[in-house]
């Protein structure tokens, strides 16, 4: 790249990488997505008890990707994360109706607050069952992904990487 071109490029982009939480209930499948993202394989998990953080290459795009675990207990240590996040991937399992309304409650709270105001969110997952009066008023999408298929991911992350770049 010439001298040129690239210090646009960094201007554009910073040599920050792109701060992305996974946010979701627990067995939603985070830890799957995160490992999918950065190996391309569906890896054995276990539930997390803290958190998983790993740099992701994306497009040519740095992501530092922290996947946080979702049990109930573990839940209202996530907004010790939130600060300068850029992006939150909010997963749902929508097999998992009979928590469907937890995970929608646990999104709309994460949704208003202050430090996420800036963070772009993506819901990876979930049909339109949710309905939520409170994205209106920001951009977001919903895409369908299976992270054990691979199916949805990359369109997913082709969205997020274009919404990123088109707010810089
Ligand atoms: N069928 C299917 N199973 C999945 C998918 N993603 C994850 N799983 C399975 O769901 C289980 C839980 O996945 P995890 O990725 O560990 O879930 P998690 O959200 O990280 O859970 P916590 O760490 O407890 O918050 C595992 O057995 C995965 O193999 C998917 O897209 N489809
Ligand atoms: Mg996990």
């Amino acid at each position: 790249m010439s001298g040129f071109f690239s210090s646009v490029f960094s201007s554009l982009f910073g040599t920050r990488e792109m701060r992305i939480l996974i946010l979701g209930l627990d067995g939603a499948g985070k830890t799957t997505i995160l490992y999918r993202l950065q190996v391309g394989e569906v890896v054995t998990t276990i539930p997390t008890i803290g958190f998983n953080v790993e740099t992701v290459t994306y497009k040519n795009l740095k992501f530092q990707v922290w996947d946080l675990g979702g049990q109930t207990s573990i839940r209202p240590y996530w907004r010790c994360y939130y600060s300068n996040t850029d992006a939150v991937i909010y997963v749902v399992d929508s097999c998992d109706r009979d928590r469907i309304r937890i995970s929608k409650s646990e999104l709309v709270a994460m949704l208003e607050e202050e430090e996420l105001r800036k963070a772009i969110p993506v819901v990876f997952h979930m049909a339109n069952a949710l309905g939520l009066p409170a994205l209106k008023d920001i951009k977001w999408q919903i895409f369908k992904t299976s992270a054990t298929k691979g199916t949805g991911l990359d369109e997913a992350m082709e969205w997020l990487v274009e919404t990123l770049k088109s707010r810089q």
